[in-house]
């Protein structure tokens, strides 16, 4: 069904591109019929959830990095920032500037701050490393109170300790400076850090703790169990999620958040970055994060490849130059189809990617019966996502086709929440089982991605 707004948006397709504007690395959104939110930040926070990034404070001076900063995350982590190190470089000589840079510029935008991190074996500055026994416990103690006294109230989450327990499959503790002063170290900081900050929540933090299977990750589900049972003060547990080929997702990560959740702690991904980004592995994190109540929200560990820790493995959201990559695409997406957080609402039959009904288009939709569709384009050099609203007309549609003219030398490699018929030319889409139902004047959302020059507007939807 093709109708006036449709046609005056070809045009401006049109136009657009016959100026020259699919330049390489240049994000064109054409049409924006969708209801559901734009931003990471937007869009998290319509299910409930945050969406983070780790920040560093010498970058605030870098327009493209805050004008995506400031764009599209609604919580940011401190790289550096907040580590032993940073904040009490001589003992008992507390250093907040940087820390704070970052607090205030989040704050006072809206954002809210993950604190990083207040008991950690490593980067402990020179006269910490050097510590042991009683007087070391009670530095780290000192710390973990001057630290979380002088933030307190203003932090959301704390990372009270990170990495205490080994790699591979012993399941013990780390051993460290910190270990040999009692393995009741850990238990002590969360208490010295629930004195000091009572309205925050309190994280364990840790990596390679994300496969259900593995000894590091039923060593620190045993100590979270524990600690519940025993009423230690903790919150939350935070899984870095730091993926690469050594150490991959896993389709049993959900088993994993959900698995702690129900110890009674939230669940947060808190330095998520991916090798190689790809699209379908970011889109089943967030799946897997908006599957679990608990899982208050997800930080990635940079902004733009280029700020990432494993540059040369391109595992962020955006290029180096702030363009959106496909996997921006697909978490933008995921986190628009995904189903609403049970904590404060209770489930409904909602089918799981239709747009809630109290988040109307944002434009008015067709006037009669069927569907139409609209094509919001990401073009760079040699690629492109092309996120497809579909929107029902006046009557609840049961299911419905899409088909999208592709250029000539454009491909589809692969799509999201439909199935696809074709790969070049014109190519049809139609609905997966759980998106085919969309009630009158809502909108669900699919998305492929390609090789070559992306469509335009031009999408023709039928009901079946
Ligand atoms: O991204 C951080 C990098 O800039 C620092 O040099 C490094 C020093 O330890 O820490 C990086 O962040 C780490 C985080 O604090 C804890 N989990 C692993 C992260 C990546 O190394």
């Amino acid at each position: 069904m093709r109708n006036a707004r449709w046609r005056a948006a070809s045009r401006a397709a049109i136009a657009l591109t016959g100026a020259g504007a699919l330049a390489a690395g240049m994000a064109l959104v054409l049409t924006a019929p969708a209801s559901a939110g734009t931003t990471l930040g937007a869009s998290a926070a319509e299910k409930g959830r945050y969406f983070g990034t780790a920040v560093a404070a010498f970058k605030l001076s870098d327009s493209a990095y805050t004008t995506i900063l400031n764009r599209e995350f609604n919580m940011v982590t401190p790289e550096n920032e907040m580590k032993i190190d940073a904040t009490e470089p001589q003992q008992g000589q507390f250093s907040y500037g940087s820390a704070e840079q970052i607090v205030n510029h989040a704050r006072s935008r809206g954002m809210n701050v993950r604190g990083h991190t207040l008991a950690w074996h490593s980067q402990q500055p020179g006269w910490m490393q050097n510590m042991s026994g009683s007087a070391l416990r009670q530095a780290m103690l000192n710390h973990v109170t001057q630290v979380a006294t002088h933030f307190r109230g203003q932090i959301y989450a704390w990372d009270v300790v990170n990495e205490a327990f080994a790699d591979g499959s012993s399941g013990a503790r780390r051993d460290s400076n910190l270990q040999r002063t009692g393995n009741d170290w850990i238990e002590a900081a969360f208490r010295a850090a629930r004195a000091a900050d009572p309205g925050a929540k309190l994280c364990y933090n840790d990596y390679n703790t994300d496969n259900w299977t593995h000894a590091k990750t039923q060593a620190v589900y045993t100590m979270v169990r524990d600690f519940k049972s025993r009423g230690v003060p903790i919150d939350c547990v935070g899984f870095q999620s730091h993926f690469n080929n050594d150490s991959p997702y896993v389709s049993n990560y959900r088993t994993t958040l959900s698995s702690f959740a129900a110890l009674g702690v939230d669940v947060q991904i808190t330095e998520l970055d991916i090798q190689g980004a790809s699209a379908a592995t970011y889109r089943s994190v967030v799946e897997d994060c908006l599957a679990v109540a608990r899982c208050n929200g997800i930080t990635v560990w940079g902004i733009r490849d280029s700020d990432s820790w494993r540059s040369s493995q391109t595992p962020l959201l955006f290029t180096s130059s702030g363009a959106k990559k496909p996997a921006y695409d697909a978490v933008l997406a995921a986190l628009n189809n995904g189903t609403t957080p049970p904590t404060t609402t209770p489930p409904t039959t909602t089918p799981p990617t239709t747009t809630p009904p109290t988040t109307p288009p944002n434009s008015s939709p067709p006037a009669g019966d069927g569907c139409y569709a609209s094509v919001a384009l990401n073009q760079w050099a040699g690629g492109f996502t092309a996120n497809v609203t579909v929107t029902a007309g006046k009557s609840d549609i049961n299911g419905w086709t899409v088909t999208i003219e592709l250029p000539a030398g454009a491909a589809v490699t692969g799509t999201w929440n439909a199935q696809a018929s074709g790969t070049t030319g014109s190519v049809r889409f139609t609905n997966v089982s759980y998106n085919g139902r969309i009630l009158g004047r809502q909108s669900t959302t699919f998305g492929f991605q390609g090789t070559g020059t992306g469509p335009g507007v031009l999408a023709n939807c039928v009901t079946s």
